[in-house]
């Protein structure tokens, strides 16, 4: 401790950072000056940021240092959280937040004539993942460093995170995702750190030392992994952790033998081909592409990290059987599921660890998470693809297997269909390895990410495994980091809370918020609320004016449906609602407020039908909103490019948060936490979350529609025939007919065929047998919405009794039942 200090000063810590706003402000001249070589009047808004982002930077250096260093000579057990996606969002408002350095930022760039907002606004957000699975790792090592638990996010570092979304005559169209064009000054690469990472090839038996059967595997090619590490700031404490994103590059970058009889391509083939592995995202959402690329970025991104790990547990320890009490290895979903067999690998090839030994320490390790249920999502890979790369890991594999069916022949004795089931290699035409059945046996913990969702896994996709191990299952509902989506992005709620509840304890204890249920009806305090939100719908007006050239009334009812397009999201039912509103609304049958139905996401490009989904919102705006029978009553909006930069304006500008998931196929959701928390009341089905969020506000504060999961399967067992649904719905009817004539395609009756087909023919997501219930619902809410009182009430209670959906809730669950890991303060 005191040679700490010594040290810190002696890098004359304190001299370098100039304490105070006006060190601030001394600190950004200086990085604009030494950084951008720029003096103030030809410095660019960006030249700001950047100045202001490595101002920044320098104020967390030693925060994070210091934690390295605690975690290191207290060699602290550390949870390593595998995700091959991290959306983290901007970083420069988050960590002025963390850092409790907002105000003297704000004043430090005022001084300098610049404003805060538009600075932050010059970040470009790493959108390194997807959608929920990747924002909900990026919440959970929000909440580990603000609990004050040890941890590692490691993951891959793609050139091009997910595609922005430019939208064209209506039609959405991928724009390269060049965030790294400016720099980014919230990494710091680890060259000298590299290890490689071998595909391809074959294996060759010896005799090693006794005389052990010993394996080699004589790879093809060999890829380097270097790291970039990204720090990930605690809240109002000084633990930071690391995010640790690998890159791949090539073992010679540059062949000059080529060179020298001028094969030039070839002198550059090895680097173009290992940097192609982290080149870019797969923007597939909930549907595997099964392709090799995407087989060889999973493998890369394992193998650095428990090559990584072992480096680091070596440098204090010395036996590997301690290596489970070191570290617990959380498995985001099956991207990562070949940790179980290359960690075998690592062991049994490399250190030449007996194999029980080994595979003892690895199922110890090891815990998984399952975030879907579609079939199309569980990742499985064609054995003939997988042999050809990781031809050693398939041998491992078919050991592990050989041994795990073994023990399932001995408890259930002759049930070959389980054995078939529960095999990790899917015997058929084409024999193909099941990535989650190899998480399964690999871990010692399984969970979903909501109870149904657990409820659902248990007694389906994973029945077999649960029968064989229900201690290894346990629900982890997921949970939303109160930083980021309450304190950061909806400023004039967060200060009426600060001032109610008299402090920010909330920020990190946020069943405290349960203080406002008093509130609920204390008309000055209601007041006060509606004023707050007020400034959040004129905050995104005023974004998606300036942004997208889009106008949004404040004065109306913000309806919002914001998510990946998926046809289980069941944007169309919605779409197809607002049709049946339009024409009651220009029959004048539809009562209620003037409403703003609000659509954003983004479709995975290869997934034809979200696309035509997005093509049937724009063409639907466009006949509504240019009707001026109908336009003072209502609006359809659709919002570009829905990322994490533009939720946060988003989620604090809603009034209804449409979360209508056909039953059973959402696993939790996690947006409509962010919705609930900032104030919005939700209309939606029993699905994922959705059911413990009506629990926690109250039935009553809740509009709950539709299906549940037992009778969406029941109707489906039945035979579920949606054209007789439409014969009974005559609003659902109009609205089909009014598409199947041309009414949204300026008379092109081909243009929506495809997406009526599948409504009509099959409806797998039974948009029809929920239309009329939804519709019923969805006036209920505009109703209530006129009776500001009630509303304003209602949304104070979901604020107030949304504390458990609090990622550290979710975070010190896992703490608790599977990682058994303990905080470690760090004194600076
Ligand atoms: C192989 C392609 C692929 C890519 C991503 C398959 C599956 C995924 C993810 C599992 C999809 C995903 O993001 N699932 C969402 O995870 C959230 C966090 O747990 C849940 O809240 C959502 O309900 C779930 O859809």
């Amino acid at each position: 401790m005191a040679g700490m200090k010594k040290m810190d000063k002696a890098r004359g810590i304190g001299g370098r950072i100039k304490p105070g706003v006006e060190g601030l402000r001394r600190d950004i001249l200086d990085n604009l000056f030494c950084n951008q070589a720029k003096f103030p009047a030809v410095a660019t808004k960006n030249d700001y940021y950047q100045a202001l982002a490595y101002a920044v930077r320098d104020r967390l250096m030693h925060r994070w240092i210091r934690s390295a260093q605690t975690f290191f000579e207290r060699e602290s057990r550390t949870v390593i959280y595998l995700s091959a996606e991290y959306l983290m969002g901007p970083q420069l408002g988050n960590n002025l937040i963390n850092l409790g350095l907002w105000k003297e930022a704000k004043e430090a760039v005022r001084g300098l004539g610049q404003d805060l907002d538009d600075l932050l606004a010059e970040e470009e957000e790493p959108g390194l993942g997807n959608g929920g699975l990747g924002r909900l790792a990026a919440c959970y090592m929000d909440s580990l460093a603000t609990l004050k638990i040890p941890a590692i996010g490691y993951g891959i570092r793609y050139e091009y995170g997910i595609f922005d979304q430019a939208i064209r005559d209506g039609w959405q169209v991928e724009v390269a995702d060049k965030w790294l064009r400016l720099g980014n000054p919230w990494e710091v690469a680890h060259p000298q750190i590299q290890y490689p990472v071998h595909f391809g090839g074959y294996t060759e038996y010896f005799n090693g030392e006794e005389n052990h059967l010993r394996v080699r595997w004589i790879p093809a090619r060999t890829v380097m992994g270097t790291p970039s590490d990204t720090p990930v700031l605690g809240y109002g404490h000084h633990n930071a952790n690391i995010l640790r994103l690998w890159r791949a590059e090539a073992a010679e970058s540059f062949d000059f033998a080529a060179f020298n009889v001028g094969d030039y391509y070839k002198a550059v083939e090895d680097k173009m081909v290992s940097e192609n592995i982290t080149k870019v995202l797969y923007p597939n959402d909930e549907a595997e592409a099964g392709r090799r690329l995407r087989l060889e970025q999973q493998f890369f991104f394992v193998s650095c990290s428990l090559q990584d790990m072992l480096r680091i547990f070596f440098q204090r320890n010395g036996s590997l059987d301690k290596l489970a009490e070191k570290y617990v290895v959380q498995l985001n979903d099956t991207h990562p599921a070949l940790a179980v067999a290359e960690m075998m690998r690592l062991l049994v090839d490399e250190h030449q660890t007996p194999w029980e030994r080994a595979w003892d320490i690895t199922c110890r390790l090891f815990a998984y998470t399952n975030h879907t249920l579609l079939p199309e999502a569980l990742e499985t890979w064609a054995v003939d693809l997988f042999g050809r790369i990781l031809p050693r890991h398939l041998e491992i594999i078919y050991e592990i297997n050989q041994r795990f069916l073994d023990h399932v022949r001995l408890t259930f004795p002759g049930d070959e269909g389980r054995l078939a089931s529960l095999s990790i290699i899917e015997e058929g035409p084409v024999k193909r390895v099941r990535m989650a059945n190899l998480a399964c046996v690999g871990s010692s913990a399984i969970n979903g990410v909501a109870e149904l969702h657990t409820e659902l896994l248990q007694k389906t996709v994973l029945s077999d495994f649960y029968a064989l191990w229900p201690d290894k299952f346990s629900n982890k509902t997921n949970g939303v980091t109160p930083r980021r989506f309450l304190l950061r992005s909806n400023p004039p709620l967060s200060a009426l809370i600060v001032e109610a509840l008299g402090g920010t304890a909330w920020v990190k204890d946020l069943e405290r918020l349960r203080g406002l249920e008093r509130l609920a009806d204390d008309s000055a305090f209601q007041e006060k609320w509606k004023a707050a939100q007020k400034k959040g719908k004129e905050a995104l007006a005023r974004h998606a004016a300036k942004y997208y050239d889009i106008r949004l009334d404040p004065d109306t009812l913000f309806d919002v449906q914001v998510k990946r397009i998926h046809e289980y999201k069941r944007q169309h039912l919605n779409a197809l609602h607002v049709i049946s509103l339009y024409q009651k609304i220009k029959r004048g049958e539809a009562g209620g407020p003037p409403r703003t139905v609000i659509f954003g996401g983004k479709a995975a490009p290869g997934y034809w039908i979200a696309k035509l989904m997005i093509k049937l919102v724009h063409n639907i705006a466009e006949v509504v909103n240019s009707d001026s029978e109908t336009n003072e009553m209502l609006k359809v909006v659709f919002l570009p490019d829905f990322n994490v930069k533009n939720a946060q304006k988003i989620y604090p500008a809603a009034d209804l948060s449409q979360q209508i998931s056909t039953a059973g196929y959402e696993a939790s959701g996690t947006g409509n936490m962010k919705f609930a928390l900032n104030g919005a009341l939700t209309i939606g089905t029993l699905d994922g979350a959705n059911i413990e969020i009506r629990d926690a506000v109250g039935p009553e504060n809740f509009f709950l529609f539709g299906l549940e999961t037992e009778e969406v399967r029941t109707l489906r067992e039945r035979g579920y025939n949606p054209r007789d649904f439409c014969q009974n719905t005559p609003d659902l009817m109009e609205a089909l007919t009014m598409l199947d004539e041309g009414a949204f395609s300026r008379g092109d009756r081909h243009l929506f065929a495809p997406l009526l087909g599948r409504i009509l023919d099959h409806d797998e997501y039974m948009v029809c047998a929920d239309f009329a219930a939804y519709g019923e619902c969805r006036e209920k809410a505009a109703a209530t919405y006129l009776d500001s009182r009630q509303w304003t009430r209602m949304s104070i209670l979901n604020t107030a009794r949304m504390g458990r959906f609090s990622s550290d809730r979710s975070i010190a669950e896992y703490c608790r039942d599977i990682w058994h890991v303990d905080p470690v303060p760090v004194e600076l």
